[in-house]
């Protein structure tokens, strides 16, 4: 029997952005109420929403103040309810995200048991993914305490089966709710090695990903909690391998569902690490997904995702906004959405929304870009070099708000946004998400191939013309079907041999002998 989750297509909402009903600003739960109509028509059947619990939203709410109550910016635990009914009554599913590496500095637990987190008498030489130290120093208890990322954020302590229960109980209480399960955030670094130290260039990441006990811990969360309940899980885990996600999500291992792999993401960078950048090699990328595909086909199963809260827009990145944005943001999600596993589209992403550029930093809002534009300013690197990189990188490109219409504000809110909605929104929105030929009616229709098509669930990966550097091309088999994707990465017309069997999705009109593929064109055939 096939596991529901694998013939599920999830949305990712960032309710801050998403839609704002009271007209503060800022994006609410009664807002995504209003639109839930608008995701069910798209045939997504798994909402993820990005945290909505109490916050002092240092980080956008990855940084949770009381895990069983609601941001008071996003309404109410009674407006939770009612969105969670709405939900399940058009037969759609709720996914929380569940924050458990670290909590907020202000959350009462970091006052009242302060051996829930992990303190030092001196610091490690360790880098915090949002600039400077990842250690602070606390006068009332003389000693420095861990966070990877912003010093609101101390780090967990798992190795302490108190906090451990603390977290299984809070787990319980949503899924007792009726939640379908959760998206862990970094759940991948819950385990630090014991005699943490200094690493080479600050790096202290073999210390804390994928650490010695993270499957101790998720096999007992999985045993006390998740096996208790028909949820869907998936962890986000940066640094992992397939072979290191196959010890997370193999059935066997009675741990996760899925995980987050970030090496796709990660191709378009040096080795100075995200703003460091660097044009992206389609064969690398053809070359990362097709391990992916052939590492998870038998054990484990793929998250398909290119964007979320923190990656820049995919049709500015791998596509062209400027002069293909419709045809580039139709040809990354064909050629995402015919591989195997379960794929993610991040809010705006049906639409083709961009990157945005703010000329002043002062315009952005994410913790980690301004801490990077401070420490790069420091280290005397110009604003419009580092203003490229946050153009390029910046995490709020992902976080403007969502462009419902060409009226002011895009319809997202009737007051002052809290980020500047992206100028062009004015052309890009939802007001023709029912025309035919919309980004939005396509994925719709991609949606429902992976619902009907068994092919697409079970068939394996053969990548085709590995060496050519501006077409994807791969099959899907499965019994006596073939699907073949072609996928036109440039805006160069590209000629292929005349595939066999029928058209099923695309524009190109059949030639004679040969495919021609347009600027930034797809086209999938079938045959049987
Ligand atoms: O992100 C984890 C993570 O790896 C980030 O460092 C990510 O790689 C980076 O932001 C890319 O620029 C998760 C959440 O998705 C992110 O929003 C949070 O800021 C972070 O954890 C801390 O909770
Ligand atoms: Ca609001």
């Amino acid at each position: 029997m096939t596991e529901w989750w694998k013939k599920s297509t999830v949305y990712q909402i960032y309710p801050r952005s998403f839609m704002d009903s009271n007209g503060d600003g800022i994006g609410d739960i009664p807002g995504i109420i209003q639109k839930l109509d608008y995701l069910h028509d798209l045939g997504v059947d798994i909402l993820w929403l990005s945290p909505v619990y109490d916050s002092p939203n240092d980080d956008n709410g990855y940084d949770i103040r009381d895990y069983y109550k609601i941001m008071n910016e996003f309404g109410t635990m009674a407006d939770f309810d009612e969105l969670l009914e709405r939900v399940h009554e058009r037969g759609m599913k709720l996914v929380m995200d569940l924050v458990v590496n670290h909590t907020s500095d202000e959350h009462t637990w970091f006052k009242d048991h302060p051996d829930f987190y992990i303190w030092r008498d001196q610091p490690t030489n360790w880098r915090s993914f949002f600039s400077g130290s990842t250690w602070d120093f606390q006068k009332e208890r003389n000693q420095y305490y861990l966070h990877l990322f912003s010093k609101k954020q101390p780090d967990l302590n798992w190795e302490n089966p108190q906090l451990r229960e603390a977290v299984y109980e809070m787990m319980r209480w949503w899924l007792d709710k009726g939640v379908d399960g959760f998206r862990m955030d970094v759940i991948n670094m819950i385990s630090k090695v014991p005699n943490i130290q200094d690493a080479p260039d600050g790096d202290g990441s073999s210390q804390f990903m994928n650490g010695p006990n993270v499957h101790t811990y998720l096999k007992e969360m999985n045993k006390r909690v998740l096996s208790k309940y028909n949820i869907v899980t998936v962890g986000e885990t940066p640094g992992t391998s397939p072979k290191e996600a196959r010890d997370y999500i193999a059935s066997q291992n009675q741990e996760l569902n899925m995980i987050f792999t970030f090496e796709h993401m990660d191709l378009d960078q040096a080795s100075g690490g995200k703003w460091d950048l660097k044009p992206l090699e389609l064969i690398d990328l053809k070359e990362n997904l097709e391990k992916w595909q052939h590492g998870l086909h038998e054990e484990g199963w793929n998250s398909l995702y290119w964007n979320n809260h923190d990656q820049p827009r995919i049709v500015s990145r791998f596509g062209d906004d400027q002069n293909w944005r419709v045809e580039s943001a139709k040809m990354l999600a064909t050629c995402l959405h015919f591989m195997q596993g379960t794929p993610y589209i991040y809010q705006g992403e049906e639409l083709g929304m961009t990157n945005v550029r703010f000329d002043l930093i002062e315009a952005y809002k994410d913790i980690e870009t301004i801490n990077m534009y401070q420490e790069k300013q420091k280290a005397g690197i110009s604003h419009d070099d580092i203003m490229k990189k946050i153009y390029a990188k910046g995490r709020d490109n992902a976080r403007t708000p969502m462009q419902w219409s060409n009226e002011l504000n895009a319809g997202f809110t009737t007051g002052v946004p809290w980020i500047q909605v992206n100028p062009n929104y004015t052309n890009i929105n939802a007001l023709e998400h029912q025309d035919p030929d919309s980004i939005y009616q396509y994925y719709k229709k991609l949606i429902a191939f992976r619902k009907k098509m068994d092919i697409v669930t079970h068939g394996d990966f053969t990548l085709m013309h590995r060496e050519d550097e501006e077409l994807f091309v791969y099959t899907r088999r499965w019994n006596d079907e073939t699907l073949t994707v072609y996928c036109n990465f440039s805006n160069q017309t590209k000629s292929v041999e005349r595939p066999k069997g029928a058209k099923l999705i695309g524009n190109y009109a059949d030639h004679n002998d040969e495919l021609a593929l347009k600027p930034y064109e797809a086209v999938v055939y079938y045959q049987h």
